[in-house]
Parts: C-alpha cells; structure tokens; sequence
C-alpha cells in the first residue's frame, strides 16, 4: 500500500556555479526517501517552474531516475545572478504521491566581458603655457563582470610622443608628463593622436584622445635696434630702398610672424614698407 510520499533529503537545496562551466556540467545530484516498498517505493524526480521565475528551470535538466541535476543552456551572470526553481519526487504507486524542494543557484561571476570605454573618442586641448602635471582628460571604461568593477587598467599605447603625457593606470586621468612650451615644440602635427586602452587582465578595449595643443601669443615682437639711420638724397625716384629694418618674436607658430607697418602722419605718405619683410 502507498501511504508514504518520499522525502527529500533537504527541503531547500543551495548551490553556487560558475557562469562559465559548459552545457552538461552537472550541478547536483537529489536523494528522497519513500518508507513505502515496491513501486510504491520507486522514486522519480523532475524539474518544475518556481512562480519567483518561471523561466529559470529552462537551464536544467533532470535525470529522472538518478536525481543528476544537469546544466542544459549556458548560464550568464550578468543576465541573472540567482535561478530558482523546484524539484518534484514522486513515487511509482497507485495513486502517486509526492513532495518536492526548492533548489536556488547562485551564479559566480566569470571574466567573460570585454571592458567599454564610455566615449569611442575624447578630445581636450592644452595651453602651450601649461605647467607640467596639468590635468588633460579623464577617461573612463567600464566592465559588466563584477569582479572586474574598479579593477580596469589603463594605459596609452600609441601616440604619446616622447612620452608626452602620463596616464593614471588606476584612475585613467591623462595629465601632462611636460610643460605646454615643451609639448609645443615636440609636436609633428597640430595636435597629439593617443590610443588608449582599458584592460581587466583578459579583454581589452581601446579609445582615442586627441590633444590639441593651443598656441599662446607670448611675446611682443622686438626690433633688432631701437633706431634705424638711413640717409635719403633729394629727388630720389620712387621706390628706393631706404633701409631695411628687422624685428623678432620668439612665439611659435602665428604668433611669430611679424608683420610691419609705418605710423605717423606724412611718413606714411613719403615711405612705403613691405609688410613681410621690412
Ligand atoms: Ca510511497
Ligand atoms: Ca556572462
Ligand atoms: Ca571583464
Ligand atoms: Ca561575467
């Protein structure tokens, strides 16, 4: 006669697995009990839907016979930490009797993501009077994996020319390893192109920085005498040189072109002066 339902071992089961084991892993294997004899005694498991999450069982399967409870889909942390459902034991007599568990999975992260910079691209501009240290740009990166949160590294691993520019590996803040002056000088375009990239160990992710270096008007153009002398015979025709005179300026780039001019009334009459050369 069936009067004894079986009984399982634990009424919870709680197991922690890796999102990373491949489709077939076992998970657990279940045990009941049944104090009946004969069919009445012959247990059968199987996998039913918790109301919690419905969709959760879809993972498993379970052998029915030998309890064996297997991964079937793969498993993905950072879908769902936790999957729950229930485990029904039934008996093989007439009528059948039964009594089920709960099992919960809890997921263990894998490093299974790529780390992702938050803008493909950054660009910042520096003062060619910058002081060497001064903050450039941060950049930032991020990773799904929780055990890669705050554990990224970056580093430039492209266009720091001459070792232009530091970057924090811990904080990604890319600051000036020179002054502005020296940035300047060093520069083969108008602007530094540096790759950067975040690592968490395993994937890598790389961005852009591009780093214009703004050109500072510095210095007031300086003549190479304070008074130029030069004689002028009368009734000279027009357009001899008279002299010629010569400033410099030690900026770079447009603000060192010089470009002159004559002032004061009827000397700008009487004298023309070519504007590039002096
Ligand atoms: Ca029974
Ligand atoms: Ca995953
Ligand atoms: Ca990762
Ligand atoms: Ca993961």
């Amino acid at each position: 006669m069936n009067d004894n339902a079986p009984v399982f071992e634990q009424r919870q089961y709680y197991v922690n697995i890796s999102e990373a084991v491949p489709v077939g892993t076992a998970l657990l294997t279940l045990s009941a009990t049944d104090a009946d004899a004969g069919s009445s005694a012959h247990v059968s498991f199987r996998a039913e839907p918790h109301a919690t999450a419905p969709s959760d069982v879809g993972f498993f399967h379970v052998d029915a016979e030998r309890g064996l409870v297997l991964i079937r889909q793969r498993l993905d942390r950072e879908q769902a930490s936790q999957l729950r459902f229930v485990v029904v034991a039934s008996d093989a007599g007439v009528p059948s009797l039964s009594s089920s568990a709960i099992v919960t999975v809890n997921l263990i992260d894998a490093n299974d993501n790529s780390p992702t910079f938050d803008q493909a691209a950054y660009e910042a501009s520096v003062s060619d009077r910058a002081a060497r240290g001064l903050f450039v740009v941060a950049v930032q990166a991020s990773d799904v994996d929780i055990t890669d949160r705050g554990q990224l590294t970056y580093a430039v691993v492209d266009g720091n020319d001459r070792q232009a520019f530091t970057i924090d590996s811990q904080t990604g803040v890319i600051s000036t390893a020179h002054t502005g002056h020296r940035l300047a000088a060093n520069m083969q375009s108008d602007a530094y192109m540096l790759n950067v990239s975040a690592t968490d160990g395993v994937y890598t992710a790389f961005a852009r920085v591009k780093v214009t270096i703004d050109q500072s008007n510095s210095f007031t153009p300086v003549f190479s005498q304070s008074v130029f002398d030069a004689d002028v015979t009368e009734h000279q025709p027009a357009e001899v040189v008279v002299t010629t005179v010569l400033a410099a300026d030690r900026d770079e780039g447009v603000y060192g072109d010089i470009v002159y001019s004559i002032i004061g009334e009827d000397a700008d009459e009487m004298f023309a002066i070519d504007s590039l050369t002096g």
